[in-house]
């Protein structure tokens, strides 16, 4: 059997049930092969057992008393992935569905993102199984509080700097950052995606979803497209896909759909931005509230999606935008967005492809960018805000807009340039990593047994 297929198996029996982790780590290796057989070094330093493995996990309680007066306890996890680059840096997701192998499959891929932006940045993840969904103000408040409480002792702005994913935001980083300040007594750069007020940075809110609409547009320029005039699919309605929908209206394209996990909004004249922002980030409600105030708009509910798929996928498009969550977009979504005519596929969240639609679409011969590479624009400027809080400065918002643009372009570059040197040209998943996996790499061997 191979290095890496021995590899994936013993990681496998030494770390079971981690499903999404093993999916992270097999793709990433089965990319690996050429670059392993070139250089043996890889195998001699064991840099593959290695990197597949935390420097350090911290899984911790989280308990905290609901606004009747219950009390609630909840998982909490941050892992720290890998130092190598520079601070361990990731977000922190509170979701239902988050567990170990969630956050190790998040941590793992952020090792590789990281390294892609050219940036001083090490890779982790961190989270709690909380759902904030219908939760009041003060009861977010409290649950940030005790997450903070066991947190501040493992983090610092040198060591590991959270920032926000699903379910945390910038309400959640205040609350967060205000009981990290009350329990050290430092006003620090310990998280990112701060308030503007309080250490955080411009641009870094849009960051992901601007940085995904620039990923989109390089890959189409560099086969002869553009976006404009395009009709877009973009799954998801928080962060990522609300930024990717306001980029992509400023660059003439049509975004036309967005879900969330009540259903699917189809608004074939384009989506309405502001209506958008006010139901989901101001009222904090469904999809539902958006169809109720246009009714031109066809509201599609969870519950009514094809056995085998997400309504969102069936609607055709040129471009699709995945933004919202892991495994989202299956096997027969990939096809019906293949046979619809869609032609770029630019993913704005973590692994929203399956294995099996992840293999279908870059086999495809469409423009497909991998997560890693198309959402980085995020943790680029997180960088950025670290920066910033390390010189005590805030930079306009065009200096930071205009330095994402550069490292979108710059990351395009770096993962179409390694594609083709291995012979997949235009395969930008094999791209980003083996381009991610021999920066990091490199940089362990110079580093020792460490
Ligand atoms: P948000 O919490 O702001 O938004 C997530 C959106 O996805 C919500 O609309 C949510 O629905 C929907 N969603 C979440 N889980 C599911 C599910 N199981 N089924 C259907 N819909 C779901 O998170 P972000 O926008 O920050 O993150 C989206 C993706 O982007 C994630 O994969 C994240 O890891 C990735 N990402 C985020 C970065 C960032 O800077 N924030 C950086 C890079 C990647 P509802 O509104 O109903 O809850
Ligand atoms: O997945 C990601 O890249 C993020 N959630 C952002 C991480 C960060 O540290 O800004």
């Amino acid at each position: 059997m191979s290095y890496t297929e021995d590899t994936l198996l013993a990681l496998q029996s030494t770390s079971p049930a981690q499903e999404e982790f093993f999916q992270a780590v097999d793709e990433v290796l089965r990319s690996l092969r050429p670059l392993l057989d070139s250089d043996p070094r890889f195998r001699e330093q064991r840099i593959i057992e290695r990197i597949v493995e935390p420097e350090r996990q911290i899984f911790f309680r989280v308990t905290w008393v609901d606004d009747e007066g219950k009390i609630q306890v909840n998982k909490g996890y941050r892992v720290q992935f890998s130092s190598t680059l520079g601070p361990v840096k990731g977000g922190l997701r509170f979701h239902k569905g988050v567990n170990a192998g969630i956050i190790k499959f998040l941590g793992f891929e952020q090792v590789f993102k990281n390294a892609l932006t050219g940036l001083s940045l090490g890779g982790g993840k961190g989270g709690a199984n909380f759902d904030p969904r219908g939760r009041s103000d003060g009861e977010i408040m409290r649950f940030c509080q005790s997450f903070m409480t066991e947190l501040h002792k493992h983090v610092g702005p040198r060591i590991d700097v959270p920032a926000g994913d699903i379910g945390v935001g910038t309400r959640e980083l205040g609350y967060l950052f205000g009981q990290y300040k009350r329990l050290t007594h430092r006003f620090d750069g310990v998280l990112t995606g701060k308030g503007l007020s309080w250490g955080g940075s411009f641009g870094r809110t849009e960051a992901t979803g601007y940085g995904c609409v620039y990923f989109a547009e390089e890959m189409l320029r560099a086969r002869g497209e553009s976006l404009e005039g395009r009709v877009c699919t973009v799954s998801g309605a928080g962060n990522v896909a609300i930024h990717a929908v306001e980029k992509l209206q400023e660059v003439g394209a049509k975004p036309v759909a967005v879900s969330d996990s009540t259903g699917t909004i189809h608004q074939e004249d384009g989506i309405d931005l502001d209506l958008l922002r006010q139901v989901k980030e101001v009222d904090r409600q469904g999809l539902e509230a958006y169809a109720r105030e246009r009714s031109d708009a066809r509201f599609v509910p969870i519950s009514d999606y094809p056995e085998n798929g997400h309504h969102i996928w069936t609607i055709p498009c040129d471009s699709a935008f995945p933004c919202a969550t892991q495994n989202e977009l299956t096997l027969s979504d990939a096809r019906t967005l293949l046979d619809n005519g869609c032609t770029s596929v630019c993913e704005g969240a973590n692994m929203p492809a399956t294995s099996e639609a992840a293999a279908h679409l870059a086999r495809s011969g469409i423009a497909y960018a991998p997560g890693k590479a198309a959402n980085a624009g995020g943790v680029a400027v997180s960088q950025l805000e670290m920066s910033q809080n390390a010189a005590m400065q805030q930079w306009s918002a065009d200096q930071v807009d205009s330095r994402l643009q550069e490292i979108m372009v710059a990351i395009h570059t770096m993962v179409s340039e390694t594609a083709d040197e291995f012979g997949h040209p235009d395969n930008l998943v094999h791209g980003a990593n083996i381009a991610g996996f021999r920066k990091v790499a490199g940089a362990m061997i110079a580093q020792g047994v460490v």
